[in-house]
């Protein structure tokens, strides 16, 4: 067994994104590649000598390979110790819990999110720093440019590491400790909801269906809802993580979790429904035939949140990503809080959490979290919404009526186009963007536009500026539409397009979502032209 210096050549390209840097799984599987990321990470951290890291994964297609490689290079590169999840598994917030518990020099975890697995479908690295959370621009940068820059890694020639066990081995100097993945993840949610109180919930016939997706959060949701709950045995379903998801998009929205829409807005539906994607970090709820909208879940658990035990002081303040719906502004108002508006990523609401500013965030893309740790929970907030079900003792139906009836409904829609040529999609992107001057106080098919920008954020902790997140106008009356590229598409170009529409209400609270926001759908496509220029007639995908 000896540390052995191999050479690769820099790969360009390998530009982490949202979310860390995701490829087709066979691209991570080329000789050298993989490792030239991961030795960029230690390179972009100043080494990993004597440092310690936490690694897991969802457990997707070459998860097991990629654990083996990773914990070899920590080997060679001289680090003291990796806190590795049992059979390399450890879902996104498990991940941040465990490297903010031990104090940890990071943490990297295997994932393509939500995106599909398989030998032919996605795979993703990525970087959380001490923090708990994803790395921050710069970081992410530094890695980049130690990608592109070097010429050898470093690798510890010796057999695979067995972590179907729990317990520490040694591989060369350096310590493996493998653990339960979901002991310390469940014991944090015990502290932060009252179970007691659940376990009435359940024991008096709450009937609940959870979703895992053949994805990681199975055996987490099935520990804390059926045996720490109490919950009916099969109120967790597709529960075994598969390295395929079972060969579905573990993407938590109605289009990809049909089966659960099905279900809940059928004969016989449960009182709850929720599901959760293939890292654990995002969730989708559902009650008895009414779908909540991740803006709205945002809102109603701020409005709520000190219901919950580790909420009982209230909250010290809220932010939401840029595409997010207003909803979660008009609680904060209410609260007297301060509401901070950030760009797509759960990291940038890392400073937010960290100064101690807010306590709660969230994304239209189906992510919730709180400082409980520093990356959007899936889980946790299933466990929220339980725990202010059981409180208010009302159905969801009853607790977004009544919340909407009180603040008001900001009417919400994602559209989605996949897999667009990039020249397509940044002619569309340009064809708005060369009209956002203009359009302050102009009529637009009869609605007034107000103001309109390429969305930057200037960090009121640090300082930083990040430009270019995203083309917005805002029309009078609280309408308003969003356009930007995503972050974590692997095929082509994805255009998302946001559209809300705010009614203030007591009458139209009860509308349909597309027809409500058929006016913006409609100044979108003169402002932007995606169907002009894509000749694409319809989203791929609405959320
Ligand atoms: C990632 C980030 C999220 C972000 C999302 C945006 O989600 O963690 O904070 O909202 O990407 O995706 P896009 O750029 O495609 O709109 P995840 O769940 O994929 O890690």
């Amino acid at each position: 067994m000896s540390v052995i210096i191999r050479e690769t050549r820099a790969i360009e390209g390998q530009k982490p994104g949202t979310s860390g840097l995701r490829k087709k799984t066979p691209v991570f599987m080329q000789p050298g590649y993989l490792e030239n990321f991961v030795q960029a990470i230690f390179n972009a951290i100043d080494g990993a000598r004597g440092k310690t890291f936490v690694l897991g994964g969802d457990g997707r297609f070459f998860n097991d390979r990629a654990a083996q490689v990773i914990l070899k290079m920590a080997a060679a590169n001289g680090a003291a110790r990796v806190i590795v999840g049992q059979g390399a598994i450890l879902s996104t917030p498990a991940a941040s819990h465990l490297i903010r518990l031990h104090q940890t020099d990071g943490g990297i975890i295997l994932s393509a999110s939500h995106n599909p697995g398989g030998p032919d479908e996605d795979f993703g690295v990525k970087f959380n720093t001490p923090n708990g959370g994803p790395a921050p621009e710069s970081v992410t940068q530094a890695i980049y440019e130690e990608s592109g820059r070097l010429r050898e890694y470093a690798f510890f020639d010796a057999a695979d590491v067995d972590l179907s066990r729990i317990g520490e081995i040694r591989l060369g100097e350096m310590i493996v400790q493998v653990v339960d993945p979901v002991s310390d993840y469940a014991a944090m949610m015990e502290k932060l909801f009252d179970f007691a109180k659940l376990r009435t919930l359940f024991a008096n016939g709450f009937r609940m269906r959870f979703d895992a997706m053949h994805a990681v959060t199975g055996p987490y949701a099935t520990e804390i809802l059926e045996h720490r709950l109490g919950a009916a045995p099969g109120t967790v379903v597709n529960g075994r993580p598969l390295p395929d998801f079972g060969g579905g998009h573990p993407d938590p929205n109605p289009v990809w979790a049909r089966a659960l829409m099905d279900e809940m807005f059928g004969p016989d539906a449960p009182d709850f429904g929720a599901a959760s994607d293939g890292d654990g970090d995002r969730n989708m709820i559902v009650g008895r035939g009414i779908y909540v909208s991740p803006s709205d879940s945002l809102a109603v658990l701020a409005a709520n949140a000190h219901l919950a035990p580790g909420y009982r002081g209230g909250i010290r303040g809220v932010a939401r990503s840029m595409p997010t719906s207003a909803a979660v502004d008009r609680v904060a108002r209410a609260l007297g809080i301060a509401c901070h508006e950030t760009p797509t990523g759960w990291k940038f609401f890392g400073n937010l959490l960290d100064a101690g500013q807010v306590t709660l965030c969230g994304e239209e893309s189906f992510g919730t979290g709180s400082d409980h740790v520093r990356e959007k929970d899936g889980l946790w907030a299933v466990l929220l919404w339980l725990n202010i079900v059981a409180e208010r003792a009302e159905s969801v139906t009853e607790i977004l009526t009544i919340h909407w009836r009180e603040h008001g409904r900001n009417y919400y829609s994602r559209h989605d186009y996949e897999a667009l040529p990039a020249a397509q999609a940044e002619e569309v992107m340009q064809a708005l963007r060369s009209r956002l001057g203009s359009l302050p106080g102009t009529e637009v098919q009869g609605m007034v536009a107000e103001a309109a920008d390429d969305f930057a954020y200037h960090d009121p902790v640090d300082g930083s500026v990040s430009a270019g997140q995203g083309l917005r106008v805002m029309f009078a009356g609280g309408s308003r539409l969003v356009l930007r590229l995503s972050g974590t598409g692997t095929e082509g170009a994805t255009l998302r397009l946001y559209l809300e529409h705010f009614v203030a209400g007591p009458e139209g609270l009860a509308g349909d979502v597309q027809a409500t926001l058929a006016p913006v759908i409609a100044v979108a496509e003169d402002l932007a032209g995606i169907a002009r220029i894509t000749g694409r007639k319809t989203p791929d995908v609405i959320t």
